[in-house]
């Protein structure tokens, strides 16, 4: 079904203010709103802090007139139930909304379907799935993390040109310019924990922290099956004052003590058949512990590990105009990789930006 082009305007507008959201609000979705009468603009929201207002409470309360008779966009389904803040159905009904604009359906079996019954019921009319796609990849954590209670996992890698993300001697920094690694700092924002192999940390000491204005950490996870960070490492040094898991087979806890002296938190997960962390397992255990999501970002061998178990869900490529040569210089995914064409791990059709002089490449995993 087609939509008028003020629908789709006002969504996505909607959809700009839901993205303010992003590092607040996990496990929750990031949701906007705008209240638009006689084609104007009179109220604005989002939902800005977990726990706090949802959107449509937060558009009412900015309204400059009534809302009644007005229209509002809303990239997600209103909620109906009573969780930590009441109905959003009712704030809706109470005031006078007459048309409801929405871009995702809810999963949240509490709402599932029944936010827009509720709608219609009352006389208010409902139009569903206005720029649906782009809503639905907004919250592909939360929609995944509802359902499964795993983590939404992205593979992120930056290269270049020729599928290298080190020179042959292991020198990595930098590959892609300013622009595309601040959109990096972006995700790590906006996602709940990053991710990386105990390779990574012995060959870069990484910190793995947010570094834009306003920012927030997020959680550090160090994939280590045989307990082999260095207690010297800038991640265990500063794990006193930022999250900071290391996932083990290892359980012996005399090895586990200096970590959890400095203030690691350490989750012991069976080895899989080749003696490595079971990340099925893992994704199973970091679910349980409340993350939603998680930036993969390192390196090679992790990221075809997680591939074959199946446990990544979007590959974010950045590439560089550069290249780098060298049989033995590394490239984003290891291991023994397939043996034929056809036994590729399949990738939607990506979508492309320009950052600077570099490329982004997103895709979701079909099949792996
Ligand atoms: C949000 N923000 O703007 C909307 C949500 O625990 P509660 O009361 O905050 O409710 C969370 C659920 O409400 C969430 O899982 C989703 O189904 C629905 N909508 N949630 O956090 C919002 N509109
Ligand atoms: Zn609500």
């Amino acid at each position: 079904m087609s939509h008028s082009a003020e629908d789709l305007e006002y969504m996505r507008r909607a959809l700009s203010l839901a993205a303010r959201g992003a590092g607040h609000v996990s496990p929750n979705p990031l949701v906007g709103a705008v209240i638009v009468r006689d084609g104007r603009v009179i109220g604005e929201g989002w939902h800005a802090m977990f726990g706090g207002p949802h959107a449509e409470r937060n558009a009412l309360a900015n309204c400059t007139e009534s809302p009644r008779g007005a229209t509002i966009y809303v990239t997600l389904e209103p909620c109906c139930h009573h969780g930590k803040t009441p109905p959003c159905t009712d704030a809706l009904i109470e005031q006078g909304l007459a048309r409801v604009v929405v871009g995702s359906s809810d999963p949240n079996p509490l709402v599932a379907g029944k936010g827009v019954r509720i709608l219609r019921e009352h006389g208010i009319e409902v139009v569903e799935n206005v720029l649906k796609d782009e809503c639905d990849r907004l919250n592909a954590p939360f929609f995944h993390y509802i359902r499964n209670k795993t983590p939404f996992v992205v593979l992120k890698y930056a290269m270049t040109m020729d599928g290298k993300i080190a020179t042959r001697t292991g020198a990595s920094q930098w590959i892609t310019g300013e622009i595309a690694r601040e959109q990096v700092h972006r995700d790590r924002n906006r996602y709940t924990a990053i991710m990386v192999g105990v390779g990574t940390v012995l060959a870069d000491d990484p910190m793995l922290t947010c570094r834009i204005p306003g920012g927030r950490d997020p959680i550090r996870i160090v994939c280590d099956s045989r307990l082999s960070t260095p207690p010297s490492a800038r991640l265990v040094e500063s794990a006193g004052s930022l999250t900071t898991i290391l996932a083990t087979c290892c359980t012996d806890p005399d090895r586990h003590a200096p970590y959890l002296a400095a203030g690691c938190e350490i989750l012991t997960v069976p080895a899989d058949a080749d003696g490595h962390v079971d990340l099925a397992a893992l994704m199973q255990a970091l679910g349980a512990r409340g993350i939603d999501s998680i930036v993969l970002e390192g390196g090679g061998t992790l990221a075809w590990a997680a591939l074959r178990a199946g446990i990544v869900h979007r590959v974010q490529a950045y590439i560089a105009p550069k290249l780098f040569g060298g049989a033995q210089a590394k490239t984003p995914v290891q291991g023994v990789g397939v043996a034929y064409p056809d036994d590729a791990v399949r990738l939607s059709a990506p979508r492309v930006t320009q950052l600077g002089d570099d490329l982004l490449l997103e895709s979701e995993v079909i099949a792996c």
